[in-house]
């Protein structure tokens, strides 16, 4: 199978061909196969939105068998769920992670340390010609410290406190991220799926 990873994320697609660059050996991101797309997120959940990016991202690209996207973001309860699917442009489109980490944390400021439970999501949904897409979702459960902590990984997290390992996200190594993260999860998940579809 000739997939495709839909995302223009380059941390995402690392992580991605990290966790089963092993399992689908003919994998190309949408740099290396020269594709400029950028699908418009505008679903209410991870799915919806990973849905359209792979389906979208299969028709713009007749060469691939197959479209993996992800679409994932922060969940954070005392926010009634935010940034959720808006975690990529919470401080506003165009700002970087530090922008919305910032915002974050201003946000959270009055909210003491029993109720800063998070969670990561990753969705992830595999497009194949002439098949309904599978779709699977992954998640990590954390809270959310005060000031940021570590360099590794991306987006939200030098804000997120994993308990179990002591350590926020970016304190991690990428191979520790890898085997706890939603992402690794959800892909594990669609592994299972596929597998089962062989039985
Ligand atoms: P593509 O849609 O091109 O894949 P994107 O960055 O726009 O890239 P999303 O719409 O799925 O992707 O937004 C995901 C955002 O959620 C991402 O920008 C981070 O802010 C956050 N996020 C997702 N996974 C994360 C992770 O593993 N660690 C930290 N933050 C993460």
């Amino acid at each position: 199978m000739k997939l495709i990873i839909a995302s223009n994320n380059a941390h995402k697609v690392r992580e991605i061909e990290q966790i089963v660059g092993d399992y689908f050996t003919e994998m190309k991101t949408l740099r290396e196969a020269g594709l400029e797309i950028d699908v418009v997120e505008d679903g209410t959940t991870f799915e919806e939105n990973a849905r359209k990016k792979a389906v979208e991202v299969l028709a713009a690209a007749p060469e691939f068998d197959a479209a993996l996207a992800d679409d994932s973001g922060l969940i954070v309860d005392a926010l009634n769920g935010a940034p959720g699917v808006y975690s990529a442009r919470y401080a506003g489109e165009g700002h970087d992670d530090a922008a919305n980490n910032k915002k974050l944390l201003e946000d959270m400021d009055n909210v003491p340390e029993v109720l800063r439970t998070c969670r990561f999501a990753s969705s992830i949904v595999l497009a194949r010609r002439g098949m309904e897409p599978i779709t699977v979702i992954g998640y990590a459960e954390g809270t959310l410290l005060r000031e940021p902590r570590g360099e590794n990984g991306f987006g939200y997290d030098p804000l997120f406190w994993y308990a179990p390992l002591n350590k926020t996200f970016a304190e991690l190594t990428a191979d520790e991220k890898n085997s706890v993260s939603h992402r690794s999860r959800s892909l594990a998940l669609l592994k299972e799926a596929l597998e089962a579809e062989k039985q």
